[in-house]
Parts: C-alpha cells; sequence; structure tokens
C-alpha cells in the first residue's frame, strides 16, 4: 500500500462541501432516469429541456484500496419526479460484508437500505444523525425535505460499488411524498 502523508480536509458543515477533493460528481436526472417509477413524466421533463441536478458527490483523495478509508460528502438537491424525492442511484458494495457510516450535516432526508432478498428499512437523517449501513445492505438516500441535504460517509476502501445490481433491480421502496409527509410506498418498477 503507498505510505501517505497524514492531512486533514475542511468540510462546510452547512452547504456539505469537502475541500481538498479529488473528484466532483455531479448527477443529472439524465444520468438516472431508469431509477425513478414515472418514466412518462422523465421522458416529458427531458425532451421539455428539463435535465435538473439531482445530486453531487465531492470524493477525498484517498485511494479506494484494502486498508484505507475513503470519504465522501453528498448533497442532493430538493425535488421531486412527479411524488417520487430526489435521490441518489443506490448500491451494495462489491464485498458484500463491508459496512459504512454516514453522518447527516445538513437538511433533511431518509436513508433506505435493502438486503438482497428484498428486505428495506429506512433511517430518517437529519444534522447530527449517524447511521449505520450494516454488511450486506444496498443503500440510498433521499432528500425528504425542501433545503439541499448533505451528509458524510466513510466506507472501507476495498469495498467497491455495485451499481448494476441495483440498476437491474430497483430498491423494492420508494419514497414519495403523501398529504405533506415522506412516506415508503411500494416501487412498481422493482423487479
Ligand atoms: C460511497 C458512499 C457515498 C455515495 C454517494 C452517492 O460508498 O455511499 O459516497 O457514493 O452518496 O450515491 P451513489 O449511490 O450514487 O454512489
Ligand atoms: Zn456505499
Amino acid at each position: 500500500m503507498e505510505l501517505m502523508e497524514p492531512f486533514s480536509s475542511k468540510l462546510d458543515l452547512r452547504v456539505g462541501t469537502l475541500e481538498p477533493s479529488a473528484r466532483i460528481l455531479r448527477r443529472h436526472l439524465s444520468d438516472m432516469q431508469e431509477m425513478y417509477a414515472d418514466q412518462k413524466r422523465i421522458r416529458r421533463m427531458l425532451e421539455g429541456g428539463l435535465d435538473p441536478l439531482i445530486y453531487e458527490v465531492y470524493l477525498s483523495p484517498v485511494p479506494e484500496v484494502e486498508g484505507q478509508l475513503p470519504y465522501s460528502t453528498t448533497i442532493i438537491y430538493p425535488g421531486k419526479v412527479g411524488h417520487e424525492f430526489f435521490m441518489t442511484k443506490g448500491h451494495f458494495h462489491v464485498k458484500r460484508d463491508r459496512a459504512e457510516i454516514y453522518l447527516g450535516l445538513a437538511g433533511d432526508g431518509h436513508l433506505v437500505m435493502q438486503k438482497e432478498d428484498g428486505t428495506v428499512r429506512s433511517q430518517r437523517m437529519a444534522p447530527g444523525t449517524a447511521a449505520y449501513v450494516p454488511p450486506f445492505w444496498a443503500h440510498r438516500t433521499v432528500n425528504t425535505g425542501t433545503v439541499p441535504f448533505a451528509f458524510f460517509a466513510v466506507w472501507p476502501g476495498d469495498a467497491g460499488h455495485d451499481y448494476r445490481t441495483i440498476e437491474t433491480t430497483g430498491f423494492a421502496k420508494m419514497m414519495v411524498s403523501r398529504d405533506g409527509r415522506a412516506v415508503l410506498v411500494g416501487n412498481p418498477r422493482y423487479r
């Protein structure tokens, strides 16, 4: 393993930005259109030239190898596709027995987790919430508030990210707004 010098980062607790970051990843609706239930609405939005920025990920300069602890911040913007809140793509770790820790920084959100058998659990996240993603659970975060939702994450460097499984099956439940409240309902696109 590469021998590194100690270093620190500047994390803006109100906004969620991380400096320095090795890379900033931005996902727009067109990068994850198959993740949402209302496909007709998405086609109309994209054909009408509406392709909102859903979230940004600030990645630490820590290498993704065994023994290291890479970290990131994520900012999910407020918004919905129909009734479904803006969210991350969501993933399993390639090494399924690798866990992760999330820390809420700003705004309101939910962490939705799913086991391979389709069991779903969710945790509400607010500033100061430390949420634990145990081994074997896929994880996706959702902005269920009205301002940007930001959180910090740290995971084992050799975890790896498996997006394919969630792209193929989806999550069994989705987070929607109903009578002004965020609720988990069955996802019609879950296979
Ligand atoms: C990585 C960690 C986060 C997410 C980020 C975006 O293990 O869970 O940094 O990568 O929140 O979500 P996603 O599902 O697009 O990677
Ligand atoms: Zn992860």
